[in-house]
């Protein structure tokens, strides 16, 4: 690592290297640290001036940031606080052995929160600060793993029960129990941020900082102090995410943000780092990245054994080893820490010379030890200017002993043994007796204890509980008739794209007297792709720096506008990050009390694909807003080939259990699922929300007729009905997105050449269907005595004749998912395959999704019917110009 300090340079000798570091030691006394730190700025620029190659590092010395003496006081009941501590470590630890003695092999997790206890109650009992009538309150992001300790923390608080407790991970026990990680989907009071797949909290954590910082610089909400904290694990860090995004926390000066990173050196499997030492690697990433970092790495008692080293010698030894080393220290006795660590210099081990072996087995980590955790978190949330980063050293499984400190297996550690947990209950003196103890019951002291009311009394300080979910937000009032009303009226013959009748839409949001302002667009990107840019001006892009030069575009009318009041979140070539911000907005309705509704539109296959997890998180987490996929349909997007193209994300769509998913054709029912979709989550308070695919294909919007609304929001409604009521040949064509065009041209071939009468559907969503035939089909099932229901796409085509053809722009799975609801056989036509670069008429012969394969689908389900002849066919395949040896979209 680049820490080391070598003490000795090319035969230096010491005494000229003592003087150096004490006539600084001086300038520290006389001047204080700032001084200290300009004559190092100062210096170092002169070495590099004067031809000296000073190596770059953004590293600091294996030691603690904050030295003994700017430590402030710990404001506490020490003694008291362990004791609590230790109540929660048991409880904790009792959850997951009951739960595996109950249910073998139903899991949880020990050693994680064995290791971050001290992390988190220096937190719950002087940082954490609840949301109440008058205070925001810090948001709090808690590492999944340590669940148990969250849950035991909340039972002496007096939120959860003993049987709740008792029913870890078997939540569908009578009385309920608790579900396994952070969920705000199953714990709806409780968890407020899944965080359990990792990567996702530590991105979502700093778009939920910054967009708190959006919220007041657009005036939302009143500016405070409040915080975002993320707990994370060391090993997170290695997901692409976790630091992913780290630079944009600097670049907005996000000191409304702390990470806290427990570095217990452990994965799942063995070290995170075995060779390395992954703190110091994460200290230069986030170094590099501006923000600051704060390292507490020793505890207490490691302070006067520093003092006593005045050459450093320590700090250097610390710098040396790495990651394996240490972890094998952890699990060594007192001799072997003297013999190897200390021992590899007289002088290092004349320091520990009067501390006995088991004393040196036991000093303690710094995130072990509550007076060095309190002084990084104080100078977290007074820092100001750039987040902060706490690396807490800690070992995995603390307190485990031979069940598994710091051992390679101790992530998966369910089980002790009656020794094993007599030690554990004597270590951290839980007050039971050698039976009860291997009985490992929940412990809870008498409310009136000096521990549960302390603990009682620091929340009240602080606010409240944490983690508390509730829902803040008032409903919407308004039914935005007017708002929408145009969009139901067709485009006159004009060619748009759904695309652009979206963001007519926006536009016109953005204008709204009741939902204006709370629309927030986000865009990665893409905003020129989708015709957005109009609302460069008008709505201004959010900057919290507002604009700072002049606009290359200045003169034009459609200038890029930043404004520290913008309202689009223009967030550059980032769609998880983009994602975290649609979760921000989506669900501040319960972390803010604002229903701030976001529109994310990007390129669709950029979406599900890609960031499907964050989606995921997105649904638990209940959020509400809009998804627009832009520039959708494996064949309506030309050009862009194989990668762009999306033909999936309808499919990726399904199982994600609260998404409305829409494949829209036309602007107006576009205009009538948003609408509902705004009533249903803003105004009803439902825990939706919605996908729509928009295209860029440009044709004439035709006006809403009929009572079609309902249809179009359950999934398919009748748009054009064939005249020829009385044809002998029959059809139902179902066309989605833009393919509903070449659903019509085909009607009209069929017709016009080949005498069939076809009805056109316009499927909007395939996963409505499904899903009411699913649920249709289960309640049947399950009330075999009442009157059976019949699914929706059933009753849509009871009087229905002829064959059925369905095509769409994305998987055959979609139409055939539902086929078996419909009276007669289904031919699906789709996309399925890998796109190419090409033109649309080129891509939907290519896919056989266009007019001439639907009409050839039709006349051969009615040839597979006996109801026309062969020739018809053969003639058919001749006339449309269709190449039966064609090769295989699927597979080609
Ligand atoms: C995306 C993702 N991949 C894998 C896992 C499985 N997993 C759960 S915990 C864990 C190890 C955690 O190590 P670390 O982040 O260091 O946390 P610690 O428990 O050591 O505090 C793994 C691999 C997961 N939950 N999420
Ligand atoms: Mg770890």
């Amino acid at each position: 690592m680049d820490n080391e300090i070598s003490t000795q340079p090319h035969g230096m000798e010491d005494v000229e290297i003592q003087e150096w570091l004490e006539s600084l030691d001086s300038v520290l006394e006389s001047s204080g640290p700032e001084v200290a730190a300009e004559i190092l700025e100062r210096l170092r620029e002169h070495a590099t001036v004067n031809g000296i190659d000073l190596p770059f590092t953004a590293n600091t010395p294996y030691a603690n940031t904050i030295p003994p003496r700017l430590e402030p006081l710990f404001p506490g009941d020490q003694e008291l606080e362990r004791r609590i501590k230790s109540l929660i470590r048991w409880n904790a630890l009792a959850m997951v052995v009951r739960a595996n003695r109950v249910e073998h092999n139903i899991g949880g997790h020990i050693s994680t929160y064995a290791s971050a206890a001290a992390l988190y109650e220096v937190g719950f009992n002087h940082f954490f600060r609840a949301r109440t009538e008058e205070f925001e309150g810090d948001t709090v992001y808690f590492q999944g793993h340590a669940s148990p300790g969250i849950y035991a923390r909340a039972f002496l608080e007096g939120r959860i029960s003993a049987q709740q407790l008792e029913n870890f991970r078997r939540e569908l026990k009578p009385g309920g129990g608790l579900c396994s990680y952070p969920h705000p989907w199953l714990m709806p009071d409780f968890w407020e941020f899944p965080t359990v797949s990792m990567g996702l909290s530590p991105l979502m954590a700093i778009y939920q900082a910054r967009f708190n910082r959006y919220l007041e610089d657009r005036g939302m909400k009143p500016v405070t102090d409040a915080k975002v904290w993320a707990f994370l694990g060391d090993g997170e860090t290695d997901e692409p995410e976790s630091l992913g995004a780290i630079t944009l926390a600097s670049r907005e000066k996000l000191d409304n943000l702390i990470f806290v990173i427990n570095c217990n050196l452990q994965r799942l499997d063995g070290p995170v780092r075995g060779n390395g030492q992954i703190i110091q690697e994460l200290e230069s990433a986030f170094r590099g990245a501006r923000w600051n970092v704060i390292k507490v790495l020793w505890g207490s008692e490691w302070d006067p054994i520093f003092e006593r080293d005045t050459e450093g010698l320590l700090v250097q030894r610390m710098g040396e080893l790495v990651d394996g080393e240490y972890q094998k220290l952890v699990v060594s006795s007192g001799a072997y820490v003297r013999e190897h660590f200390f021992g590899s210099d007289p002088r290092l081990l004349q320091l520990v010379e009067p501390l006995p072996d088991e004393v040196l087995r036991r000093l303690r980590l710094g995130g072990h030890d509550p007076r060095k955790v309190y002084a990084a978190y104080k100078a977290a949330v007074e820092h100001k200017g750039s987040p902060t980063v706490i690396l807490a050293r800690t070992i995995k499984g603390y307190g485990l002993g031979e069940a598994g400190e710091g051992k390679n297996v101790t992530h998966q550690q369910k089980k002790l043994n009656e020794d094993e947990l007599r030690e554990f209950r004597s270590r951290f003196g839980i007050p039971l007796n050698d039976e009860d103890c291997i009985e490992v019951p929940f412990y809870r002291p008498a409310e009136d204890s000096v521990e549960i009311q302390y603990l009682r009394a620091r929340r009240e300080a602080l606010g409240g509980y944490v983690p508390k979910r509730s829902i803040r937000s008032k409903p919407l009032v308004a039914d935005h008739d007017e708002l929408f009303k145009e969009f139901l009226e067709g485009s006159d013959g004009r060619e748009v794209s759904t695309t652009m009748a979206f963001v007519g839409m926006l536009r016109k949001m953005l204008k709204d007297a009741e939902i204006g302002k709370l629309v927030v667009p986000i865009v990665p990107d893409e905003a020129r792709t989708f015709g957005m840019e109009s609302l460069f001006r008008t709505a201004g892009i959010y900057s919290s720096v507002g604009q700072k030069y002049e606009p290359v575009d200045v003169n034009t009318l459609l200038y890029y506008k930043e404004a520290k009041d913008g309202q689009i979140l223009e967030e550059g070539i980032t769609e998880a990050g983009s994602m975290a911000s649609f979760i921000a907005a989506g669900s501040a309705y319960a972390t803010h009390g604002i229903n701030t509704i976001p529109f994310f539109i990007y390129y669709s296959m950029f979406g599900f694909q890609r960031i499907a997890d964050f989606i995921w998180a997105a649904a638990d987490m209940r959020t509400r807003g809009f998804l627009l996929g832009g520039t959708s349909g494996r064949t309506t997007l030309s050009g862009e080939g194989l990668q762009h193209q999306d033909g999936n994300s309808q499919v990726l769509a399904l199982p994600v259990p609260n998404i409305k998913a829409y494949d829209p054709a036309f602007a107006y029912e576009i205009a009538v699922i948003i609408q509902d979709g705004i009533r249903r989550m803003y105004k009803d308070g439902e825990n939706i929300f919605y996908y729509i695919t928009v295209m860029n294909e440009p044709y004439a919007m035709p006006p809403i007729s009929g009572n079609v609304k309902d249809g179009i929001l359950r999934g398919m409604y009748r748009f054009r009905a064939s005249a020829n009521v009385k044809a002998k040949l029959r059809a139902q064509l179902f066309g989605s997105g833009a393919i509903l065009n070449e659903v019509l041209r085909a009607q009209e071939i069929l017709e016009t050449k080949y005498g069939v009468a076809a009805d056109v559907w316009s499927v909007t969503s395939y996963k409505e269907l499904y899903n009411d035939g699913n649920e249709t089909e289960r309640w049947n099932r399950l009330h075999p005595g009442e009157k059976a229901r019949v699914p929706y796409v059933t009753k849509c085509l009871a009087d229905a004749p002829g064959v059925l053809v369905a095509a769409s722009d994305y998987l055959k799975t979609l139409p055939n998912m539902i086929s078996k609801w419909m009276p007669r056989r289904l031919a699906s036509l789709g996309t399925d395959g890998f796109g190419r670069s090409e033109g649309r008429a080129a891509l939907r012969d290519f896919f056989e999704v266009d007019s001439r394969f639907i009409t050839l689908a039709t006349l051969h389900e009615l040839f597979v019917d006996g109801k026309i002849e062969r020739s018809v066919l053969d003639k058919a395949i001749k006339d449309l110009g269709i190449n039966t040896d064609k090769p295989n979209p699927v597979i080609s």
